[in-house]
């Protein structure tokens, strides 16, 4: 009876802590889909009642199950014979607990009415889970470039790290061929004070993604 009391706790032990730290990558999903998770609205995800779900990523940590939904809003307007174009994009991470959602941190990126070409996008394969430091939080990374211009030139280009409340970020430039030369691709860190294993993780994605207008 003893060894069964003892089997159980152990049972509940794991059953507390959803994955451990040496795995949370292995726990990650990066769903492409244009639907919201079910129990989630638009309000809960870009403050709107609208929205494009570009795709969700879920991962375990020792927080528990996390959501995060990428997401944009754009529109079209006409003043004065000119056309403006607007975007704006959303990262929105939650705590899913008992069927609910908690939101832990919401990224929101807007180009302003922009009459000029409008780039606003997420950068293809930036989007990682990890655990660079080891501790029980999983990091998700991702990145985008934004930009109104009617030229050839690099585009203002975020790489950003969420890691429980934390937001770590690089921000600068993105890196454009202009054929006899090389521009942009340079950026400034905020990492405040987090672990070195975390700004290399994001520098990484920073140079494999840098290459785009
Ligand atoms: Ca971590």
């Amino acid at each position: 009876m003893r060894r069964l009391a003892l089997s159980l706790s152990l049972l509940a032990t794991f059953a507390a802590t959803p994955a451990l730290a040496d795995n949370i990558p292995e726990t990650a999903r990066i769903v492409a889909t244009d639907k919201l998770p079910e129990g989630l609205t638009f309000t809960e995800v870009t403050g709107l009642d609208v929205g494009q779900v570009e795709q969700v990523v879920t991962w375990l940590d020792g927080d528990g199950e996390h959501v995060a939904v990428f997401a944009n809003t754009s529109k079209t307007g006409v003043k004065d014979d000119t056309r403006y174009d607007s975007k704006v994009l959303y990262v929105t991470v939650f705590l899913k607990k008992n069927g609910k959602f908690q939101k832990v941190q919401n990224i929101k990126e807007a180009v302003q009415p922009c009459e000029l070409d409008l780039t606003a996008r997420f950068l293809p394969g930036s989007v990682t889970v990890t655990n660079a430091d080891e501790d029980a939080q999983g990091e998700l990374t991702f990145g985008y470039v934004t930009r109104c211009a009617g030229d050839v030139s690099p585009s203002l280009m975020k790489v950003l790290m969420l890691e429980g409340k934390q937001k770590y970020a690089l921000r600068g430039e993105s890196r454009v061929n202009l054929g006899t030369e090389t521009v942009g691709g340079t950026f400034k860190a905020d990492f405040k004070k987090a672990p070195a294993a975390l700004l290399e993780h994001a520098k990484k994605i920073w140079k494999a993604t840098q290459d785009t207008m």
